[in-house]
Parts: structure tokens; sequence; C-alpha cells
């Protein structure tokens, strides 16, 4: 594959680790832990995996020398920048140790490990990855490790290569299944270890003890550049609406954080519409308000910022979609009826708020939720086009606003959905370290024995070498939650918190925002030049440090 001048230059970048991880370390145990909630139920699922020690890593100025091992490491789910720079440093880790060590990639994601599909990953490919973004030097996949058959037939395949760690390279659930893993192939005696490192763009997958996801620093970077564009050409013409849905599944961290980078007009976050219980209607006043309130200054443009998941925040249209779910499951014949036949049948089996509900939805996002299902009959809550939702109801208000004469002003909206753009973007400085140094402790947690322990890396608003290198076990960020109809053992995901300082620094500025337009341009990502350009960390992760 011809390679661009970036990637050229950019392979040369050694990511810069923390200081402990530049010789040999041995393990400091710190006190036994818990679970952050359900002790008892989670001590009795994970019966030798429970409670174990939180681990720090030091310098070990007289290490024995290390024996050869064999590593197979997974890539599960939605793409992050900075995958190829965990699996780079998982591999310089496990030779550092011993230079006869070697790696298998399992293909596809977790599917390669139960369908025996493998690549060595030798250094000649590994070096062809360094620095770069993307999965595919093994592929990703979101097929769920769970199963009992699923743990054995992976085991066949760890055995016949000989390897005595897996690591699994993913988000909240992956890790979860990581956990569950560690426990079966401990509680048989399997002798392999398994190891989680954490990632998403997402940014969910952090608490107390996982500082940060990797990946979110540089999705947000780009998706905060594509903004700051915007803007300026907004800025410059004084003619459009730009409604931009982000990524992000459920939290709304990628909306907040590239608020606080662009300061954009409006930015909804969805775990605050939750609270307060907000209608569809409430959100589309707001923003109406604002697009009337700069409209009497003659500023008929704006930008609005939609996290992707806030469909599924919305009391109201949780409550739509999980009657849909249920109705559609029983009507096969749904999809053969006429739409005039369709939206008739729905408004007489609905209740009679959610029918309100259906129906005030523009026909587009109405057909959306009814037609386009996924395997197990379920809406496609990521297919909704929320920005356009978003700007054809608050056209509608504006309008009938226009008519009772308290709008005056000219509504054009265009619409943007920014996440695949980012999710395979060349890591940041910050990614291309974080990720390097996780997968080099996962080595070295190897190393140490352990199992059913995440990369830990802590201290991440410093500069790398002063981070501090551990292990944490994954069960102590279990809580119990219905999954399924049935009680499960899983990470929190971490949402927006409304009293975090993040959301809070940005509740105290969105209102000059609103209507003062205060745009900041970001630029693009810089990996090369000052470290006030290139080196800074997010604004999420830069406030949560001064809660
Ligand atoms: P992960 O949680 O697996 O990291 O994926 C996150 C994400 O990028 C979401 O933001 C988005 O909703 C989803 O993946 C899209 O998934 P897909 O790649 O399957 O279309």
């Amino acid at each position: 594959m011809k390679k661009s001048a970036l990637q050229i230059a950019r392979a040369a970048y050694q990511p810069k680790l923390p200081v402990t991880l530049t010789g040999a370390v041995k393990a400091v145990e710190g006190a036994p832990t818990q679970s952050v909630a359900d002790q008892d139920d989670i001590k009795k699922l994970f019966p030798n995996t429970y409670g174990m020690p939180e681990l720090r890593f030091e310098k070990n100025p007289a290490p024995a020398p290390g024996k050869p091992f064999n590593v197979g490491v997974i890539l599960s789910g939605g793409q992050a920048p900075g995958g190829h720079n965990v699996i780079c440093g998982l591999f310089d880790g496990i030779k550092k140790i011993n230079k006869d060590s070697r790696l298998y990639g399992f293909l596809m994601g977790p599917g390669g490990l139960v369908d025996h599909q493998y690549k060595e990953l030798t250094s000649d490919i590994i070096d062809e990855y360094r620095n770069t973004g993307g999965f595919d030097i093994i592929g990703s996949g979101r097929t769920k490790l769970e199963k009992k058959e699923q743990f054995d037939k992976g085991l066949e395949i760890l055995k016949q290569l000989d390897i005595k760690a897996l690591v699994i390279i993913g988000g909240d659930d992956s890790n979860t299944n990581a956990a569950v893993l560690a426990e079966y192939y401990k509680n048989i005696g399997a002798g392999v270890q398994v190891i989680g490192c954490p990632k998403t763009i997402d940014g969910d997958l952090k608490n107390e003890v996982v500082e940060a996801s990797f990946g979110f620093d540089t999705a947000t970077k780009v998706y905060s550049e594509l903004i700051g564009n915007i803007q300026r050409d907004c800025f410059s013409a004084k003619k459009y609406w730009h409604f931009i849905k982000l990524m992000g599944r459920s939290a709304s961290h990628i909306a907040l954080e590239c608020a606080l980078q662009t300061q954009p007009n409006v930015c909804i976050i969805s775990e605050e519409v939750e609270a307060k219980n907000q209608t569809l209607q409430d959100v589309v006043d707001y923003i109406a308000g604002i697009v009337a309130a700069r409209a009497k200054q003659g500023n008929n443009f704006g930008t609005v910022l939609i996290p992707e998941g806030l469909i599924e925040f919305i009391p109201a249209m949780k409550s739509l979609i999980a009657e849909l779910n249920d109705l559609l499951a029983k009507t096969p014949d749904f999809a053969q009826k006429t739409t005039a036949e369709q939206r008739e049948f729905l408004s007489a089996n609905l209740s009679k708020a959610n029918a309100e509900t259906f129906i005030s939805l523009p026909e587009g996002v109405a057909r959306q939720l009814t037609l386009d299902r996924d395997p197990h009959g379920n809406v496609q809550v990521s297919l909704i086009e929320t920005e356009k939702l978003l700007s054809e109801m608050v056209g509608r208000r504006l309008a009938k606003m226009k008519a009772e004469g308290s709008y005056d002003g000219k509504f054009s909206a265009l619409h943007h959905f920014f996440g695949y753009e980012g999710r395979c973007a060349a890591p940041s400085n910050f990614d291309a370290d974080y990720c390097y140094a996780l997968g080099y402790n996962a080595a070295c947690l190897i190393n140490a024995g352990v199992t059913g322990y995440i990369s830990s890396l802590r201290n991440l608003t410093k500069p790398s070498v002063q981070w501090l290198a551990g292990g944490v076990p994954i069960s102590m960020m279990f809580n119990m939650e219905r999954r399924h109809g049935e009680m499960k053992p899983v990470i929190q995901k971490a949402l927006v918190r409304l009293d975090g300082t993040p959301f809070q620094r940005f509740a105290a500025k969105r209102d000059d925002w609103a209507i003062n337009t205060q745009y900041v341009f970001p630029g693009p990502i810089q990996y090369f030049g000052p470290a006030e350009v290139c080196d800074q960390p997010t604004l999420t992760l830069h406030y949560e440090h001064l809660d």
C-alpha cells in the first residue's frame, strides 16, 4: 500500500513510555479490592478472581531473566485511534521480557478466537503499523464472547499455539466478557491468563480506576477540527444553521468535549435531557428559542451539536421505542402494509401517549422507527437521523412562532454526522503514547502472572513519562444490571455526570455561547511542534482531574 508523507514521518515517532516501564519492573500489591456495587452477588459469580489487589509497577533493580511466552490479542468492537499502538506496545513488551516470545493476532474480533482464525504478528508486520490509525492489522468484530462453548473452542486454539495469555482490547462489554473468560479459565485450570485494555471513542469506559478509554482524545480532536471549520464557514456566510450529530451510542462525552473545544451555539447533552425529564418538543423549543434570539440580532446562522444517543434518553421516545419493539415483533406482516395502513395500525394499537409521540414525528423518522430493524427486530437507533428530525421540528416551530409574531428571521438548515471520520484517524500524541503504554503495560501484567486485570495508567493529565503504571481487577468495576431480562455482572457504563466539572464548565458558558458568537477553531491535530499544541489531553480529562 502506498504511504503518505505523514505516514512515513509518523512511523518514526517513538511513543513516550512512563519512566517506570522503561526498564524491568516488579508488581507491588495494594489492598484487596471490592466491586463498586452488589459485592455479594459478584463475589459468588467470580470466586476465583474477586477481591484481587490493585497492582502498581515499580522499577526492579534485580530482575530475574524472563522466560519466552506466547500471547494472543483480539481487537473487539468499533475502531478507535491507537489500537495498532496497543498491539505494538504489547509486542515490544513481550520481546523485551524475552526476545523469543511470540504474538498471535486473532482475526476480525472475538470471532477469530472461536473460529481459529489467526496470524502471527512478526516484527516486519508490526513495524508497518506503528502510530497508524485503524484496526486493519488483524481487523475487529462485534461477536460477543460469552458462552461456555465459545470459551472451550477458544481454548483449543490457545493450547495449540501454546498461548499463555490473551489480551482483549475492547469497550465495557468486551472487558466484562474478558473478566468472565478469565474466571472460567482460572476455574478449570486452563493455564491461560486474560488481560483487558480500555478502548472506545465514546469515552464511556472510565471510572475511579480507569481514567480514560483510548481513542476518545483523537476522535474528539478530529470532530472538533471539523466543527471549527464549519463554524468558520457559517460565520463567513452567515446564512445557515448547521445541525451536527456526533457519535457516541449512549453517553454524550463526545458532544460535550467537542462543545468545550469549539463553543457552539447549542449542544444538547442526553443525560441532562433525561434528568430533566424533557420531551422532544422541549428540546425543539429550546433550540428554536436560541434561533429566534439570534435572529433578533440579525444572526440567522449557528451550530447545534447533537449526541448520537439522544433519542434513547428522551423518556417519551424510550417508551415509544420499547412499545414498538414489542408490537412489531408480534406483527410479522407489518412491512407488507402501505405507509398509510402502517400509520393507521400504529395509531390504533399503540398506547395513547406513545401514539401521540409517534404522530408528532416527521414521516422520515417515523419510517426509520418502524421499518429499519436489526436482526432481533429492534429499532436501529443509530440509523435515526436525529439531526434532521430536530431541524425539521425546529423549522415547524419557527413557522408557528412567525405566524404568532414572535420570530422574524430566516432558517435554513444543513446536516452533518461525524462518526466514522474520527475512528481511524492517525492517533494524536496522547493516544499514540497512551496506547503504546497500555500494550506494554499489558505485557508486564502477563509477566506478573495475573489474570482478570485491565491494563491501567493513571495521572494522565501529566506528561506521559510521569504516568503511573499498573493493573486493576476488572471485577472491581462490576455491578449487577438487567440485560435481556436477566441480572448480569457488567462494568458500569460512565455517562456524563451533571455534577462533574466538564458539564458544569459547559453549563456555565452555554447561554453566552448561544447568543454571542464565541466560536473556537481548534484546527487539525498536530503531530510535530510545541508541546502545548501537540500534547494536550482533552478538556474532559483536564476538568475531571479538578473534581
Ligand atoms: P465501541 O463501543 O465498540 O467502541 O463502538 C462505539 C461506536 O463507535 C459508537 O460510537 C457507534 O454508535 C458505534 O460504534 C457504531 O458501530 P458500527 O461500527 O458497528 O457501525
